[in-house]
């Protein structure tokens, strides 16, 4: 034999893998009612009414806020989802995505 019998052995990956997770993030501005941002939290971010309010306050306070995080595609619905609901109603509510 021309090589010495040995053999490269990989280890094995992990079993467990956890996807790249997005902040789905609010964004303040002048005209958006403060009601609206808070049924678009618990419509499509499932929070409490509490949680909801407490949310848009301080996206209303510090111009930015996490809704929720999540893999890239149901983070990019929720997205799609604020953003249509928002201009179906005619507010200039922002709603986007970046990883966490
Ligand atoms: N600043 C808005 C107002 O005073 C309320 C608001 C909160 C708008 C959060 C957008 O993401 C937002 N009516």
């Amino acid at each position: 034999m021309s090589n010495s019998n040995t053999k490269t052995r990989t280890q094995a990956k992990p079993t467990t893998r956890t996807p790249p997770l997005y902040k789905v993030l609010l964004l303040n501005d002048d005209y958006t009612p403060m009601d609206f941002v808070v049924y678009v939290l618990m419509r499509f971010f499932k929070k409490s009414e509490a949680e909801a309010t407490r949310i848009m306050l301080q996206v209303h306070h510090a111009g930015v806020g996490v809704a929720g995080v999540y893999p890239f595609e149901i983070a990019e619905t929720k997205v799609n989802q604020v953003m249509d609901a928002a201009s179906a109603e005619g507010h200039p509510l922002q709603c986007v995505m970046e990883p966490e």
